[in-house]
């Protein structure tokens, strides 16, 4: 019989964010008339807004004639999808033909743990977007529990991004050509890494010979306007790095599935091959090419209305972040000490409690507000001790939310 690939055996739990919604399942059916407001998962509510919807409709209409119907498409994406995220975003300083058109970031991020394969070493920052990990001891890059009651894996390098150092972490730990996953503005600590930060970031990269793996999934939430959106605006970033992003948050495409990913053509194996050729190779092999009608929705988002909507849409997870900032930092959480982050460039609050842990938390404020958070331990080891609100809600469930909080005895 065909023997169970070791990556599942290897890895601890299920998935954080299904872990999350059988919790909320469990409570609901438990509690029944409990009316449940989820702070938890970072679902987008917010409808499609009108410009981009107005893109889409009118592809599936041309789909509809015999002269505007398409099927396959190029792997890689449409070549004006391309030119246009190339200007918009990159300001030319991408090409085209460095950008390849995909169905959401997370499924980047598995396709290039199959690009690299199990041989490779990985660092992440840690707390981390489970995907990283997860995804690394399944491909067996990563193996098995470290041992001895430790958190974490072996063959992950975990860099921790605490209080302490800023949400930024030391990055002398990395290990020698590794492949190193860093999220900025980052999922869950809502830091967003300046330009100085970066550039660091680049130099040991190429000192090290790693390639970074940079999730910009919620780069349009950054409104320090000194804060970049893409590490390929920083010098060299280009024959170090990897980008993925999404249009997913912005523009509310968590279902449509739209995505992109930049391989420039500068970024070498040590063999002086080329990453962008068996990028290519991986997107036309185990990939049939995003949605034709995303893929125009994608192209609305970037005309300027569709930016304004987009900017409307951040705007107002960003709003609902404040509110729940601003609760928390009321006179009923004082005793708890609590230290609160985030939630300024990303739409996530990164909350610690001092002498409590995440799940005791989570079912705390389950229990008493009915609310479902995310507890920091499921991001990594130095998420311990923290709860993740999201921001992703409608603003009427924000403000029952705000209010179940400001009104919760600890
Ligand atoms: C729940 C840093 C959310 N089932 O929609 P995509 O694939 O373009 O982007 C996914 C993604 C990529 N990179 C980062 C992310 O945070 C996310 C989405 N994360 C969250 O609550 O942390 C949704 C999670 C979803 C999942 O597993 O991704």
């Amino acid at each position: 019989m065909i023997q169970r690939n070791p990556g599942f055996s290897n890895i601890s739990a299920g998935y954080l964010f299904p872990e999350i919604a059988k919790r909320r399942r469990e409570y609901a059916a438990s509690h029944p008339g409990a009316e449940i407001i989820s702070l938890g998962i970072g679902n987008t509510t917010e409808p499609i807004p009108q410009y981009i919807t107005e893109g889409m409709l009118a592809e599936v209409k041309r789909l509809s004639t015999r002269e505007g119907y398409s099927g396959y498409g190029d792997e890689q994406g449409l070549t004006s999808l391309r030119e246009k995220i190339s200007e918009v975003f990159y300001n030319g300083k991408v090409s085209p033909e460095e950008i390849f058109i995909s169905d959401g970031a997370k499924c980047d991020i598995g396709r290039i743990q199959l690009l690299f394969g199990s041989g490779v070493s990985v660092a992440v920052q840690d707390p981390a977007y489970p995907v990283y990990v997860d995804g690394s001891v399944i491909t067996g890059a990563a193996g098995g529990m470290k041992s001895g009651g430790a958190c974490g894996y072996d063959g992950i390098t975990y860099m921790p991004c605490t209080a302490e150092n800023g949400f930024f972490p030391d990055l002398s730990v990395i290990p020698e050509n590794s492949l190193i996953y860093f999220c900025s503005p980052n999922n869950p600590t809502g830091a967003a890494a300046t330009k100085k930060e970066l550039e660091i970031l680049v130099d040991v990269a190429k000192q090290k010979g790693g390639i970074i793996i940079f999730d910009a999934a919620y780069s349009a939430f950054i409104r320090d306007e000194s804060i970049p959106k893409s590490i390929m605006e920083i010098e060299g970033a280009k024959s170090c790095a990897i980008e993925i992003n999404s249009f997913s948050k912005p523009a509310g495409f968590t279902g449509i599935r739209l995505g992109w990913s930049v391989v420039s053509k500068e970024l070498l194996y040590a063999d002086g091959s080329p990453v962008i050729a068996d990028w290519n190779r991986i997107m036309t092999t185990v990939f049939n090419g995003a949605s034709n009608i995303a893929q125009y929705g994608g192209l609305a988002c970037l005309d300027p209305e569709g930016l304004r909507e987009m900017r409307q849409m951040t705007d107002y997870y960003l709003e609902n972040a404040r509110l729940i900032r601003d609760v928390l930092l009321g006179s009923n959480f004082a005793p708890l000490n609590l230290n609160i982050y985030g939630g300024v460039n990303a739409p996530y609050l990164w909350v610690s409690f001092p002498g409590f842990k995440s799940w005791q938390v989570f079912d705390l404020i389950l229990d008493k507000c009915h609310i479902i958070t995310t507890p920091g331990s499921g991001f990594g080891p130095a998420g311990e001790g923290f709860i993740r609100f999201s921001s992703f809600g409608h603003r009427e469930d924000m403000q029952r939310a705000a209010e179940r909080l400001a009104g919760l005895k600890l």
